[in-house]
């Protein structure tokens, strides 16, 4: 069993397969801390956790063809600056569950929280690929940086993605080669003993148990870039499906979902209000700038307050424009309507671009059930 070295995980998480393991917090977990502890951070492995040894490991970074600079972990921490990031990390295939209750899709079926936020550090990947020989020349033909892990499939198959270059070698894009999460070193389910952290952009290209990376005029050749992780219209089905007609997925859309109350929840009249609290993030380094909350399903709203930071804790500073790269946690207090029986709560996030999420998921389903996005609606019962 190739899967018989994965580490141990959290019993409270929620799986969505084993082999390979994919699993989610419960929804109230996720809203509890503003740094998700790596423990409930969620987990998306496509292939067996490879077991690396840091002593042997090395890192190869060909910006020339031919030419490869190779690092070992020591090097990677001594020879670049470390930098902090805190960044949140969403699954292309984050409340698919969603998307499957309009009509079946293709995909692991997550709830809304194949999302989470951590601090990482590392070494800056432009620091990196300056030091392998990336120069003004370089960038007459490069376009893409690739990315392959070292976990394998049976026929020897890596996992890998790319992201553009500009995005790679940008001050502003703060792309890192992590090596720790959360004050910690990479858990092995992170990627341990190095990542890439691709701030706003899809969960699927921030490649973990980092292999390679190379400097190229063309993306990844991987199933995952190529593929997979790709948008389409509701009118696509299997048997039309392109996928070289779409580009790939790399920044993600405006999001935001409930955490608490849970759909189903009972909340008896002698409590008299009603307390909401979830998640908003926007891809690209886009800030959160509003979060309306209805009690009533979308007839009337009101202004949910936003935090980054744990509650109680003063505020992080803002970011820089386009630099957005963590979520706000948000909550709403209200009295409980006099007459209502039962609460249909929805929420909708806006970002500084006014993006604003669609009210409903129809006109956004897709065969793979990805970019999930819609308004979150939960139903709450009032008992007297
Ligand atoms: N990197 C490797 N090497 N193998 C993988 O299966 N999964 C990707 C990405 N990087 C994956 C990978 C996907 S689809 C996601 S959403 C994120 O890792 C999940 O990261 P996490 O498990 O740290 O939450
Ligand atoms: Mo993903």
């Amino acid at each position: 069993d190739p899967y018989s070295s994965d580490p141990e995980r959290h019993p409270v998480l929620h799986i969505n397969s084993l082999k390979p393991f994919n699993a989610e917090a419960p929804p109230e977990i996720l809203s509890d801390s503003y740094i998700t502890p790596s423990a409930f951070f969620f987990k998306r492995n496509h292939l067996p956790v490879p077991q690396v040894d840091p002593a042997s490991y090395r890192l190869h970074v060909e910006v020339l063809p031919g030419r490869v600079l190779t690092l070992s972990l020591e090097e990677l921490k001594t020879r670049f600056p470390k930098h902090t990031v805190t960044a949140t990390l969403q699954c292309a295939g984050n409340r698919r569950s969603e998307m499957n209750k309009v009509k079946q899709v293709k995909g692991l079926n997550w709830g809304i929280a194949a999302i989470s936020n951590a601090t990482w550090g590392g070494a800056k990947l432009r620091d990196v690929l300056l030091a392998a020989g990336y120069e003004p020349e370089v960038a007459q033909w490069a376009r893409h940086v690739q990315f392959e892990g070292l976990d394998r499939d049976v026929t020897g198959t890596t996992y890998g993605a790319s992201i553009p270059i500009n995005k790679a070698v940008s001050e502003q894009g703060d792309v890192l080669l992590a090596y720790e999460m959360n004050c910690e070193e990479l858990p092995a389910d992170h990627g341990f003993p190095v990542r890439v952290v691709v701030p706003g952009t899809v969960g699927a290209r921030n490649v973990k148990w980092l292999g390679k990376i190379t400097v190229s005029a063309e993306e990844s050749s991987s199933h995952w870039q190529q593929n997979d992780y790709k948008g389409f219209s509701p009118g696509t089905d299997w048997d039309t499906v392109d996928f070289k007609s779409a580009p790939a997925i790399q920044e993600l859309p405006i999001q935001s979902a409930i955490t608490t109350p849970a759909d189903g929840a009972v909340i008896y009249r002698s409590a008299e209000q009603v307390t909401v609290n979830g998640y908003a993030w926007s891809g690209g380094g886009r800030e959160v700038v509003r979060v309306d909350v209805s009690l009533d399903g979308g007839k009337t709203w009101q202004v949910a307050q936003l935090r980054s930071s744990d509650k109680g804790q003063p505020d992080k500073p803002s970011p820089q424009p386009g630099q957005a790269w963590a979520w706000k946690l948000w909550e709403v207090t209200a009295p409980l309507p006099p007459e209502a029986q039962e609460l249909e709560i929805v929420c909708k996030a806006v970002d500084n671009s006014y993006n604003m999420q669609p009210d409903t998921v129809a006109p956004i389903w897709n065969l793979r059930g990805v970019l999930s996005n819609a308004w979150h609606r939960v139903k709450v019962e009032i008992r007297e």
